[in-house]
């Protein structure tokens, strides 16, 4: 059994998603961020950053593992699914994008444009920009191949597939983006995604296009 401590954002979502995909068992421990409880020193001890999420995998002797990308590749490769060996190069690109460049601007465009507009000009401009640049990038590359790694579903849709369901927040519109919205439509018609995105079993959707 795999314990997914985690709060309800886009990188706790992935893993969750990862989870119902593969068809682990799974239980969540509720991380609540907005209380602090990632700076308690239980938690410090499997997350060094303080983030969310973090896993414990109960079946091998308690492993704990940090970084929803390590975490996501960690069961992609024990599960052997959507992280196929022969295209592991490709996804590794696509990921790590996600990682180091789409998820921490998207980001930074949630705490200018959503949660504090009106407090900085120049950051709500910036982000916004690159929020919009990030769409035409994924656009462009989902233009030329059905997934961000090639033909197949992969854990680097997974990990981009929740920050771009906070399409609302970012306002840029979703919908003049031909190839991402394509894209993203497909992933969210999957059953597992959606019970993935429903974390807290609240009746959670994912939001359209
Ligand atoms: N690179 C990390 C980022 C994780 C992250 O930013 N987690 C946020 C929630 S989405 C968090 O725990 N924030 C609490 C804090 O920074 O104090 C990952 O992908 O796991």
């Amino acid at each position: 059994m795999i314990e997914l401590l985690t709060a309800n954002t886009p990188n706790g979502k992935k893993i969750s998603i990862m989870l119902e995909e593969i068809n682990f068992k799974y239980k969540v421990t509720k991380i609540n961020i907005n209380k602090d409880e990632q700076f308690k020193p239980d938690f410090i001890k499997l997350s060094p950053f303080r983030k969310i999420p973090v896993i414990i995998d109960h079946d091998s002797n308690k492993k704990s593992l940090f970084e929803s990308g390590a975490i996501l590749i960690y069961l992609g490769e024990k599960s052997g699914k959507f992280y196929n060996k022969d295209q592991r190069t490709n996804i590794n690109q696509w990921l790590m994008g996600q990682m180091a460049y789409v998820g921490p601007f998207l980001g930074q465009h949630h705490q200018f444009h959503h949660y504090n507009p009106g407090k900085s000009e120049f950051g709500e401009q910036r982000y916004f920009k690159i929020a919009e640049k990030i769409y035409k990038e994924l656009d462009e590359r989902l233009s030329a191949s059905k997934f961000l790694a090639g033909n197949d579903y992969t854990i680097a849709d997974i990990a981009t597939f929740p920050w771009i369901a906070r399409h609302e927040w970012h306002d840029i519109g979703l919908k003049k983006f031909i190839n991402l919205s394509q894209w993203y439509k497909e992933i969210s018609n999957r059953e597992a995604v959606q019970k993935g995105y429903d974390l807290l079993k609240k009746g959670e959707t994912i939001p359209e296009v």
